[in-house]
């Protein structure tokens, strides 16, 4: 059976402001290059590219108080958590093309209100190297890219916490990740404290992926809102070398795709983010390529008709 996936909306957001290295600012042009506007098309659904938000420059400062760039990184939220929003409402589906992973304060923010208007219950898949669960007191970098998992738990600046109007947008209860290899010190004290969902490398290579999945899919039912957050870091650097901070040991490539096919399988995706593509440290595009191989699985996409 085909699935009937609702109209996607494109919404790129180019900018690194949250990072601590330049370069996911161009991460939306390269995955329009790699054609994930015409993959989706091909599998008959209905695409409008947004373009591209617009936002503060990168100003390259030392973080103050724990965080740098607090302002701009609010500043690019808002604006997402606005866009995302708009599709949501109008029945679309938000794709998030970042950028760094802080701009998934303003894409969940914006989906987790959208739920709360329509009764929906709110799942997020995160799919990352990091747990992205630091605060301005435990970051070792004051990067926000490394928080968005706490602000939207609640845990962070309110001008962060607030941004889709309800802090906190969701619950450590709500969110499973799927491909942690980097927890920094006190941020290990952090998600066990707030009893974060974490397979992680080690649980994947003991288990399998098939049953790793099975479990970070479980409870899902037809009132669920999943919402995907992919940051191309999950993948072994090995494969995706376009990304800032690079961690060994990621998913290989048939992991990352039973991931993707899993989650197709599930019919509950109703959101996407795709971050931390950074082109210029990638070999020919070949990171933005994979990204959209594995966006087309997340859509469907399978060797064999198989139901
Ligand atoms: N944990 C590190 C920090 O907070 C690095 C995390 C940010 N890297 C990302 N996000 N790409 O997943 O500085
Ligand atoms: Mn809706
Ligand atoms: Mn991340
Ligand atoms: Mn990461």
């Amino acid at each position: 059976m085909r699935r009937i996936f609702p109209p996607v909306s494109l919404i790129g957001v180019p900018t690194d402001i949250g990072a601590g290295h330049l370069g996911a600012r161009l991460g939306p042009d390269a995955l329009r290059i790699a054609g994930l506007a015409q993959a989706l098309r091909g599998r008959g659904i209905e695409v409008e590219d947004r373009g591209n938000l617009a936002g503060p420059p990168n100003p390259v400062e030392p973080p103050m108080d724990g965080y740098r760039h607090l302002a701009g990184v609010v500043a690019w939220n808002e604006a997402l958590m606005q866009a995302s929003l708009r599709e949501l409402e109008a029945g679309r589906m938000p794709v998030v093309l970042g950028g760094d992973h802080s701009l998934a304060i303003g894409s969940i923010a914006a989906v987790a209100a959208h739920c709360r208007a329509t009764g929906r219950r709110l799942r997020v898949l995160w799919l990352d190297a990091h747990a992205d669960f630091n605060t301005s007191d435990v970051t070792p970098s004051g990067n926000i890219h490394g928080m968005p998992v706490a602000c939207l738990c609640g845990i962070g600046p309110g001008v962060l916490t607030g941004i889709g109007g309800h802090v906190p947008a969701i619950t450590p209860a709500q969110v499973t990740q799927v491909g942690i290899r980097s927890v920094d010190q006190d941020e290990k004290r952090m998600v066990k404290e707030h009893g974060l969902d974490i397979y992680d490398m080690r649980y994947i290579d003991e288990v399998g992926m098939k049953r790793t999945m099975e479990a970070a899919l479980e409870g899902l039912d037809d009132d669920t809102h999943l919402h995907v957050s992919f940051d191309v870091d999950v993948l072994d650097p090995s494969i995706a070398p376009g990304t800032g901070t690079r961690v060994p040991g990621g998913l290989n490539y048939r992991e990352a795709q039973l991931v993707m096919e899993m989650i197709a399988d599930s019919g509950r995706m109703g959101s996407l983010d795709v971050v931390e593509v950074s082109p210029a440290l990638d070999e020919r595009n070949r990171t933005a390529e994979l990204a959209v191989d594995l966006v087309e699985s997340l859509f469907g996409k399978s060797t064999l008709m198989r139901d």
